[in-house]
């Protein structure tokens, strides 16, 4: 038994006036009850310490600099970490990242047990659009403020296991479980900010955002024997409502537990990392039943190539 106490800190919602510092206090507050519960690991969402700014046009992306994190740990993140070193427990977050050379990420980091950190993934499928669309009910420009990430879907060696992140969106994705399932990932991490309407189809209400929320990580999770953590930034931010959901999936992809509500707070869950064994030994043993020379589609090409009609 390889066991990982996780604990999944969701987030209620943040608006635009509240301060850096206060969001890390809620976060402290998360961790500190995670310790008392005997974590190992923190995951807290994605975009964890502001509000889900691409929601909003800016003429002028530099006018949302404000919003990212030039250093991490920065000035206002650092007690995070000395805090997570002193109870002993890692911790991954969201965060909108600016390299020194100015580039624009929608980035998370895992650290280990001391507060150093060990991963970082940068979110690679960005939703939304570039320009200011004016048939939406909602703005979602993710693309307007963000690179897709260029790390790839790596898999790091933590909590005596292979844990890997994905990001929000990623989630929809099969290629980004299957990347990571390639490695022999055992636990995906990964935080979202979901708007509970579909800004481009008005009858799809939050009840079938959580069913394809839970659909995307059970089969995640199952067609790769992993354990998925989905940890939400949930609530109404200045108006706007992100579903909450925040949930643990395991190997065999049964959601284990579930968290309530759109508060802050913590989920805590038992996941035993020799429980992939089985499906990464029998069904989805890879090296045995993949077929790769009919998988070549997947990698070479982007749109839908309809097939040849028949006469
Ligand atoms: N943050 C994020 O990636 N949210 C998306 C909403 C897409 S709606 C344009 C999601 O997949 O949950």
């Amino acid at each position: 038994m390889r066991n990982v106490r996780v604990g999944a800190a969701q987030l209620g919602p943040i608006q635009k006036a509240e301060s850096r510092s206060h969001v890390v206090k809620r976060m402290l507050a998360l961790l500190d009850d995670a310790a008392k519960q005997g974590c190992t690991l923190v995951v807290y969402p994605e975009l964890a310490l502001t509000t889900f700014f691409p929601r909003w046009y800016a003429e002028d992306r530099a006018e949302f600099d404000l919003y990212f994190e030039a250093d991490m740990p920065g000035p206002e993140t650092v007690p995070l970490f000395e805090r997570a070193a002193q109870h002993g427990i890692a911790i991954s977050l969201g965060y909108a990242e600016k390299t020194p050379e100015g580039q624009h990420f929608n980035t998370s980091i895992l650290t280990d047990r001391k507060g150093a950190i060990i991963g970082k993934y940068r979110k690679i499928h960005l939703p939304g659009h570039v320009e200011f669309d004016p048939e939406r009910t909602h703005q979602h420009l993710e693309k307007r403020y963000f690179l897709p990430g260029d790390l790839g879907f790596p898999v790091f060696h933590a909590q005596d296991g292979l844990i890997g992140m994905c990001i929000c969106n990623d989630r929809r994705w099969p290629e980004t479980y299957r990347v990571m399932g390639l490695q022999g990932v055992e636990m995906v991490i990964l935080g979202f900010n979901t708007p509970s309407v579909n800004s481009q189809r008005n009858s799809e209400g939050l009840e079938e955002r959580l069913f394809h929320h839970r659909l995307s990580l059970q089969a995640g999770a199952y067609q790769n024997a992993t354990w998925v953590v989905a940890v939400a930034k949930a609530g109404t931010e200045d108006g706007h409502h992100l579903m909450g959901g925040t949930l643990i999936v395991d190997p065999e992809g049964h959601i284990v537990a579930e968290l309530p509500g759109e508060a802050d707070g913590l989920l805590v869950q038992d996941c035993d990392l020799d429980a992939t064994r089985f499906g990464k030994e029998t069904i989805f043993d890879f090296k045995r039943h993949r077929r790769i020379e009919h998988y070549g589609p997947i990698t070479a090409q982007v749109g839908v190539v309809l097939p040849p009609k028949t006469a």
